[in-house]
Order: structure tokens, then C-alpha cells, then sequence
């Protein structure tokens, strides 16, 4: 199995994060999506949209969207419930996460440290702040009440809403005034085999 991915990418971090947790083997490759690698003959064979991750299995075939990886890779495992109403749940999650998360927390991250600012982004930066904010308030309060997403359970709607809320300050949102946050923060770090976003120890050789 090959996951193609970009290793500062949290979107391809949800699906490293996760097959560590499931201690399966997988090599990692990787493409500078600033310098368009994503967007080559052979990578659009992989993925037409010309994004990471892709990940590739052995009999040839790919898979794409970060979500749709985790919900293929978490079936049979603890980390997609069993129970209807749960599934319902940590779908719901993952769809406020690519709605009203990724979009705003992920791309000034996105801007800030990798791509570069520039007018046209400098003039979506507020209304892409107080969208991230308010996502994070929406997050902050259910975590208030739960220690997870969806039940007593840690399930992929956390891996999806963790790869950028952990990375939030590298786009300049203050976590301190979220303490449930934080605390789900802390609990998956301490999770048996997690690994941070910067592992790259499956990375092929070349
Ligand atoms: N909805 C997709 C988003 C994937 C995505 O935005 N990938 C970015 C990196 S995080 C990318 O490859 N961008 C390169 C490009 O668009 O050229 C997912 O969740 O997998």
C-alpha cells in the first residue's frame, strides 16, 4: 500500500495518524504540492482532482478524499462504531469537519506557512478567521460535555477534526481559550502508537 501525500498536509496526516494507530504497514511518498507535483500526467492517473492524499493499494487501485480513506481503512476496527445512529454521528463530524473546518483552519494554515500570502488571500484572511473560530467554538463546546466526538469512543470523526486543530496556531488561532480542546488534544497524543505530523518514517527511499 502507498499513500501519496505532502508530509506538512493534515489531510494526508488523518490517514498516517490512523495506520499507525492500526499498526499496518504502508510506504509513504511524497509530493511538493507548492511546486504543482500534484498535478503531473502520472499523478493525475492517481487522482484526476490533482490533490494528495491518494492512497494506492496493491491490486491497483486508488482511493481518494481524506475521509473516504479513513472510513475504507477504519471498518472492522474500534474507530468506526457499530451502532447506525453512532456511524450517523461521526459522519456528521466528518462533513462539518471538510465544510467548516478544513476550508478556513487548513487553508491559512496553508497560506501562512507554505504557500505564501498575497492580496487576493490577504483579503479572505478575516472572514476565513472568524469561520475558523467559530468552527472551533462548535468543537470546544461539544468537547465540553464529551470526551470524544461520537459517543465515549475515539473514532475517525476525531483523527479527521484532529490533523488541523492541532496545527491551529501555525495559523495564528489561539487555542488557550479552549480548554475541552485542549484536552482532547492531549488525550490522542497519548494514545498507544500515535505518531506526530512531521513522522515520516515509512517514507520510501529513493
Ligand atoms: N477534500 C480533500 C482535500 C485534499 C486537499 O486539499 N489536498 C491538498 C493538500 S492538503 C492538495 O493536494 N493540494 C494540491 C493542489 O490542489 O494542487 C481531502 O480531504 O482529501
Amino acid at each position: 500500500m502507498i499513500l501519496h501525500d505532502y508530509l506538512p498536509s493534515g489531510n494526508g496526516y488523518k490517514i498516517r495518524l490512523l495506520l499507525s494507530l492500526l499498526g499496518q504497514d504502508y510506504q509513504l511518498k511524497c509530493y511538493d504540492i507548492v511546486q504543482g507535483e500534484t498535478h503531473t500526467e502520472a499523478f493525475l492517473k492517481l487522482n484526476a482532482n490533482g490533490k494528495i492524499p491518494v492512497l494506492e493499494f496493491d491490486d491497483g487501485r486508488s482511493l481518494t478524499e481524506s475521509n473516504a480513506i479513513l472510513y475504507y481503512l477504519a471498518q472492522g476496527t474500534p474507530y468506526w462504531p457499530e451502532e447506525l445512529w453512532q456511524q450517523s454521528q461521526v459522519l456528521r463530524w466528518m462533513n462539518f469537519e471538510q465544510y467548516s473546518h478544513e476550508p478556513n483552519i487548513a487553508t491559512l494554515r496553508f497560506w501562512l506557512g507554505h504557500a505564501g500570502m498575497n492580496q487576493q488571500r490577504q483579503a479572505q484572511w478575516a472572514d476565513k478567521k472568524a469561520a475558523g473560530y467559530a468552527a472551533l467554538k462548535v468543537m470546544e463546546q461539544h468537547l465540553s460535555e464529551h470526551p470524544y466526538f461520537v459517543g465515549e469512543q475515539f473514532s475517525i470523526a476525531d483523527i479527521a477534526l484532529y490533523a488541523y486543530t492541532h496545527v491551529a496556531e501555525e495559523a495564528e488561532f489561539d487555542l488557550s481559550t479552549f480548554p475541552a480542546i485542549q484536552a482532547w488534544c492531549y488525550a490522542i497524543t497519548q494514545t498507544t502508537n500515535y505518531v506526530d505530523i512531521t513522522d515520516d518514517s515509512a517514507r520510501l527511499k529513493p
